[in-house]
């Protein structure tokens, strides 16, 4: 009868023969007391001693002074209360949370790295089923579902299961709607329901010590903070290695509207953000998409070449990056247009078998354009698609897809959309998700974009102006498209 009420997570057992024991690694620089505290106690708290080798706290050069002697007295005794060691490493000089993590992996003695962030809240049972699948494949990286912590009552919250990490067209983490294919497979794949994901939010997962290793750890060379989610995510699928979320894993997250620290480099968050992405671009980018990011992202092409063109001469470059290409090479992994092909099959970036560019309205001259109220850092809302003057440079906001299976998409996995489909109603960018009301067909000689399950076409309004509704097929000239590509793959 019980086995009736507990849901798959509670009902399964872990045999402790088969998990390997985890350090957990936790980096920080001047957290706040309350929130690194709320982090250790939980961990404690919530996990088994047969599974918990350690917990290692890497102080990243903080500045504020409870964060040393007290920090220190405090953990000693919390390690005799609870027989669990409690480590603190110190690094003198501010090294950023790559380096710092490195630190602390170099010196864990368990099997499994675990990281978390220094203002989280673990919850009971969150190890075991991340420890598991590590078990069933050591190449298996494994994250939990990251609740919320509120930022300012610090309250609990539960967030999305069914989202998976992917990136935009910055390289910027985001969370999105879990692709379909996994979606259907996610209730049957395995016993605790664990699912795919493309990129990895970065703060909290678990790794095999020796995989992690095996694999070219951090790459040492990125700054503080940003892209290092994304370069890791990137060449441990390439390498043969998976990511998953774990649905029976919660482990909650303070997110910060911005960061409580500052960015030694004079360049500031940008700048660093845009150095270390650099990286992922040049490491794991085939030329075409090379291009494609430097012609999105000018600030991380200035980094790497300043004014100069892009060559495929390496001396040329600001950063090194030969023994990371070395470990690509020795790895024999796949780049990025493999990525995108095989692990992430719904994504929304050009490919040489999709338009890429401007759609321009040939009555008004004008282009289609992304409001930019949607598609923030932490939303993807609902929007009008909008109509402005077409810009001559490459403007991401005016940049659409247009895929074989009829989507029309643009960056933050937003398709042309239209709710209750009917002469009238307006276009919209909504959440890509797969469904048949998302489907056009372009018709280049007419150059009409016919609404596929209602047959009528893309129009402008006669009554508003500017805005794109649909309407019945009448061949006016207001009901004309010109799709102009776009050389995304040329710089
Ligand atoms: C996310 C990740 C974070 C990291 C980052 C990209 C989650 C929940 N968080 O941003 O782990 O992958 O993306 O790099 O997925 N820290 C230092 N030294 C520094 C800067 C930060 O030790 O110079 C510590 C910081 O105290 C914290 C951790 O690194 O414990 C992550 O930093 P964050 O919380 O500012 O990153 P977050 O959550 O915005
Ligand atoms: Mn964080």
């Amino acid at each position: 009868m019980l086995c009736f009420l507990l849901n798959r997570c509670q009902r399964k057992i872990y045999s402790p023969k088969r998990l390997r024991d985890a350090s957990v690694v936790i980096v920080f620089h001047n957290e706040a007391w309350s929130t690194l505290l709320r982090t250790v106690h939980s961990v404690i708290k919530t996990t088994s001693k047969n599974i918990l080798k350690e917990i290692i706290l890497v102080d990243d050069a903080s500045t504020r002074i409870f964060l040393k002697s007290d920090l220190d007295n405090y953990m000693k005794k919390l390690t005799l209360t609870f027989e669990i060691p409690i480590i603190i490493l110190r690094s003198k000089q501010r090294i950023g949370l790559i380096k710092a993590r490195l630190i602390g992996a170099k010196s864990a003695r368990g099997k499994v790295l675990t990281f978390l962030d220094a203002h989280c809240e673990a919850t009971t049972g969150w190890l075991e089923p991340l420890l598991d699948r590590i078990a069933e494949n050591h190449t298996q990286v494994v994250c939990p579902v990251i609740d919320i912590i509120h930022d300012e009552t610090f309250a609990y919250a539960k967030s999305f299961e069914l989202h998976w990490g992917g990136m935009n067209w910055n390289l910027h983490f985001r969370w999105y709607p879990i692709g379909q294919e996994d979606f259907k497979k996610y209730q049957s794949l395995n016993e605790i329901g664990s699912f795919r994901t493309p990129i990895m939010a970065g703060g909290l997962f678990a790794i095999d010590k020796e995989y992690f290793y095996n694999i070219g750890a951090y790459d040492y060379d990125m700054d503080i903070w940003g892209g290092e989610n994304i370069e890791l995510s990137l060449r441990v699928w390439g390498c043969g290695g998976s990511i998953e979320i774990v649905p029976c894993s919660h482990v909650a997250h303070v997110f910060r509207k911005s960061s409580p620290y500052s960015f030694p480099r004079k360049e500031g968050v940008m700048g660093t953000l845009y150095t270390n992405l650099a990286r992922v671009i040049e490491v794991w980018m085939n030329q075409d998409y090379k291009n494609f990011f430097y012609k999105i992202n000018p600030v991380a092409k200035k980094v790497v070449y300043k004014d100069e063109p892009i060559s495929t001469n390496l001396s040329s470059k600001l950063v090194n990056i030969s023994s990371r290409i070395e470990i690509k090479e020795r790895l024999q992994c796949n780049d990025f247009s493999w990525f995108l092909k095989n692990v992430w099959k719904e994504n929304f970036f050009p490919t040489r078998d999709r338009f890429f560019g401007k759609i321009q309205n040939i009555k008004l001259g004008e282009c289609f354009q992304k409001p930019n109220t949607i598609g923030g850092p932490s939303s993807v809302g609902v929007g009008r698609i909008e109509l402005e003057k077409c810009l001559i440079e490459t403007y991401a906001a005016q940049c659409f897809i247009y895929t074989q299976s009829g989507l029309i998409m643009t960056d933050e996995s937003l398709c042309l959309d239209v709710l209750d489909p009917m002469v009238g109603s307006s276009i919209l960018l909504l959440a890509c998700s797969q469904i048949k009301r998302q489907k056009w067909r372009y018709n280049p000689i007419s150059n009409v974009v016919i609404h596929i399950q209602t047959n009528l076409c893309i129009d402008l309004s006669s009554t508003i102006e500017r805005r794109v509704v649909l309407n019945k097929c009448n061949n006016n000239l207001s009901q004309r498209w010109q799709m102009i590509p776009i050389n995304w793959y040329e710089y």
